[in-house]
């Protein structure tokens, strides 16, 4: 197959809001600095949903969705020298370019390479056109760089993480978002110390992530919040010490969680991407020095707000992307630790499906609430 374009299932995004479509599609062979793939298992993550309902302001249709996935090299273009057919990968919507004269990728305190995010944003690859085509010939956008709903994908060399073969693709995909970036986040963003207080908002794979990174950096204290209570379950085998329902509460949430801590919590986590929740999330922080990070990703147009009182009384407003993980370096380390049994996924996994086409059925469990990760092998 290498050199020739491949032609395979895909789901399509034709527009926001509506259901996804069945389609064969033509995947194109990879060119200079790119690699394609055959995608074994892809996970869905809510960024997926929030794009294709239309609240993502970098949102194009008809695009190919999907961004966390496990995937086996197919063929690689010119240049290509980190991986080779047949190596496990898993794609990286932060990539890592590594480049001598790339600020982003040299300094310590980011994980945000730029090279190719304009691209990326723009449904491009790098050169700037697209790899996929309709039956009629007409382009489909990429998405994140990635467009895993599809059995063929090419992905930019350096959004390529090469993992180790020990651990299953069906296990390793969930490392290419949610689980790499509710951990990160602890880690790298905030960096969690021993016997801090850790409050977490919104309990999705992400929420339940955070929470599982506290309980390893040794939180003393760790409150889950959602206004689902059946995520509670989940949220306390990972080390959740205290649960709170703030569809329920009679007081704004941040009042009730200084209440119970009686200045705030070190350190807070949106899981959520609601505006509103990314305020509480500050607001219960800890006077002097509580810092509250933003990892949910928020409806277009939606900004955030609070008193700068908040900020002057000691409190920090950060945020993550993937974690802080540097993808191409962190990844692997992340697949080794769990292959050696430190680092549990499974319990993220509430769901299996088989084929693209129940790819549908992941979304709607993802929608119905009862779902942390739905994998679904291609
Ligand atoms: P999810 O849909 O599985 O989980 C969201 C949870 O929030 C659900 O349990 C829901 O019940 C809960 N929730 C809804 N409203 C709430 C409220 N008012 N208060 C408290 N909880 C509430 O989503 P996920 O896949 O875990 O992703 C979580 C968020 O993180 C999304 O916004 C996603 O887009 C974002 N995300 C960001 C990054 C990043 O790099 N920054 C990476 C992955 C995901
Ligand atoms: N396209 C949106 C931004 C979406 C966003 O913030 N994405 C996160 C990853 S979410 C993964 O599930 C991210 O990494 N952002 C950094 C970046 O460069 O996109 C918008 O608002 O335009
Ligand atoms: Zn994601």
């Amino acid at each position: 197959t290498a050199g020739k374009p491949i032609k395979c299932k895909a789901k399509v995004a034709r527009a926001a809001k509506q259901p996804m479509c069945d389609e064969e599609v033509t995947v194109d062979p990879p060119k200079a600095g790119e690699v394609r793939v055959k995608v074994i298992a892809n996970a869905l993550c809510h960024t997926d949903i929030y794009t294709l309902d239309g609240h993502d302001p970098e949102g194009l249709f008809p695009c190919i969705l999907g961004h966390e996935a496990g995937c086996v090299v197919e063929s690689v273009g010119e240049g290509v020298t980190s991986v080779k057919p047949g190596d496990h990968v898993i794609p990286c919507y932060t990539p890592q370019c590594c480049e001598a004269s790339c600020i982003f990728c040299q300094s310590p305190k980011t994980n945000l390479c730029p090279k190719i995010r304009s691209t990326q944003g723009a449904g491009k690859m790098p050169d700037g056109t697209v790899r996929f085509h309709d039956k009629d010939g007409k382009p489909i956008y990429h998405f994140m760089g990635c467009s895993t709903m599809a059995e063929y994908t090419v992905l930019a060399e350096i959004s390529c993480a090469k993992i180790s073969k020990d651990l299953p693709l069906e296990k390793a995909c969930l490392f290419g978002c949610g689980v790499s970036t509710g951990l990160g986040a602890v880690w790298n963003t905030c960096k969690v110390e021993a016997n801090s207080t850790v409050a977490v908002f919104g309990l999705g794979a992400v929420g339940l992530a955070v929470i599982q990174g506290a309980k390893m950096a040794g939180a003393s204290r760790i409150i889950a919040v959602d206004i689902n209570p059946n995520k509670f379950k989940s949220a306390c085998d990972l080390g959740a010490t205290d649960c709170v329902d703030s569809s329920k509460l009679d007081v704004p949430v941040q009042q009730h969680i200084v209440s119970m801590t009686k200045w705030g919590v070190d350190y807070t986590f949106d899981c959520t991407g609601i505006v509103s929740v990314m305020r509480a999330a500050l607001e219960c922080a800890h006077r002097g020095w509580g810092t509250s990070c933003i990892i949910g990703v928020a409806a277009s147009g939606h900004e955030i707000s609070t008193r700068p009182f908040q900020l002057v009384t000691g409190r920090t407003w950060k945020g993550t992307a993937f974690g802080g993980f540097k993808s191409r370096r962190d990844v692997p380390k992340l697949v080794q630790r769990c292959i050696e049994g430190k680092l549990p996924i499974d319990h993220f996994i509430t769901h299996r499906f088989d084929g693209v086409e129940d790819t549908t059925k992941a979304v709607d469990a993802l929608h119905a609430g009862a779902c942390l990760r739905a994998v679904v092998r291609y």
